[in-house]
């Protein structure tokens, strides 16, 4: 289950018939989560009065763009009719052709976009087709909009750090677990499939010292999408406690794991796990592992980016820290009462010394969604 794309602001001068076409060709290009990325998820619509004649997504990163595929096949049938993509056409030769010389090509009078392309590069499509009399609408909305549905792609145009991301499961009162060291499931059956969605559209999942510990977590996407490239498991080890047992370790045959270390620690690990897993070596400071630096190592190990989830000492050390990008926050319909660890622990006061984050600075850009009993929020860091 999915919310119907917001194309914001902007868009309300196209007539309704344009809108619901542009809603379609984002919907569309949802399909691509797991398989696309770091490349955008883009869909597209041909249409003639009101007539769908063809639609279709990028598929699969490499593959044929959205546009093309669209048109592809229709043949004369597209000449005077209107393509609605859900990005800017790209204007660039990359693994495929430019899409606005097949779009040119088909005798396509119209285009409506949604967002603009940020990619030098492939930038400037819509421009290029207006120089040859295609008549062009778009962008609407504005950057945030489309980060919303393009998070990655969007913060790679912009950012050195990786994009991270934050699952919380949540009870009513605000809590994560009980107290004691207890664990229950505060999340349904279908919040626990749709993490696993979620996990397919990330290069890494990231946990905590604690978690790995007490959970032995996969960490794999064992959901509806199978992603393109598998996760990579990132486990946080500060001492380099980690041992070549572990499952996140050993899950995907075949596959990539993370063990982040602090320095003096690291040498020792590696040995300790013998190729089970890189081991990234990070300063520490007064707080623990260097996070900041944590990250940036991902990123030098190709991580674009990452998916956090848990336990609450890292989520709450990664909000302070400022770096986290989006919050996935699955509230469940529970009441876990006191003694409960609370989910924004900081914001408790609990952690001594530790600074509370700047209020707000949250966007509510895409809305909620119910998985079962649970609902989920999404969160996007603003500005
Ligand atoms: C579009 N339609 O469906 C996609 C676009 O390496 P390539 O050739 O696949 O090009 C990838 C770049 O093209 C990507 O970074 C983004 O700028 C754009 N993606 N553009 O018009 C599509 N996937
Ligand atoms: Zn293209």
């Amino acid at each position: 289950m999915t919310a119907a794309p917001r194309i914001g602001a902007g868009a309300d001068r196209l007539a309704a018939l344009d809108r619901r076409f542009l809603a379609r060709a984002v919907e569309l290009g949802r399909g691509g989560w797991g398989r696309v990325h770091p490349n955008p998820m883009v869909g597209a619509v041909v249409a003639r009065d009101g007539t769908v004649l063809g639609e279709a997504r990028h598929e699969e990163f490499g593959g044929p763009h959205a546009e093309a595929a669209a048109l592809a096949g229709l043949g004369e049938r597209a000449r005077g009719a209107t393509l609605y993509a859900s990005l800017e056409p790209c204007r660039h030769t990359g693994k495929t052709p430019p899409c606005t010389e097949a779009i040119h090509r088909a005798g396509v009078a119209r285009t409506v976009f949604w967002a603009a392309e940020p990619g030098a590069e492939a930038g400037g499509g819509g421009k290029w087709l207006r120089r040859r009399g295609v008549r062009v609408d778009g962008p609407f909305g504005d950057r945030a909009d489309w980060a919303a549905e393009n998070p990655v792609f969007f913060h790679r145009a912009a950012g050195s750090r990786p994009y991270v991301a934050l699952k919380l499961a949540v009870s009513l009162d605000g809590r994560i677990a009980p107290g004691g060291g207890r664990r229950v499931w505060l999340t349904g059956a279908e919040a626990r499939a749709e993490v696993h969605r979620l996990r397919a559209g990330f290069d890494a999942i990231l946990v905590g010292t604690r978690t790995w510990k007490s959970d032995d977590p996969l960490l794999t996407a064992r959901g509806a999408v199978k992603p393109r490239v598998p996760p990579v498991p990132v486990l946080l080890d500060r001492r380099g406690e980690a041992t070549a047992g572990l499952r996140a370790l050993n899950g995907d045959v075949g596959g990539r794991a993370i063990v982040v270390a602090a320095s003096d620690a690291a040498g020792g690990l590696e040995r300790r796990l013998a190729g089970r897993a890189e081991v990234a070596a990070v300063p520490v400071t007064r707080r623990g592992l260097d996070l900041a630096a944590a990250l940036g190592g991902l990123v030098e190990r190709g991580v674009g980016s990452v998916l956090c989830e848990g336990g609450g000492v890292l989520a709450a050390s990664l909000l302070t820290g400022r770096l986290v990008d989006r919050l996935y926050l699955f509230v469940a319909p529970v009441v876990i009462g006191e003694g409960g660890v609370p989910a924004f622990p900081h914001a408790a006061g609990t952690i001594p010394g530790a600074r509370t984050p700047p209020a707000g600075g949250w966007q509510a850009r895409l809305d909620p969604v119910r998985f079962g009993s649970d609902t989920l929020i999404v969160l996007d860091r603003g500005g």
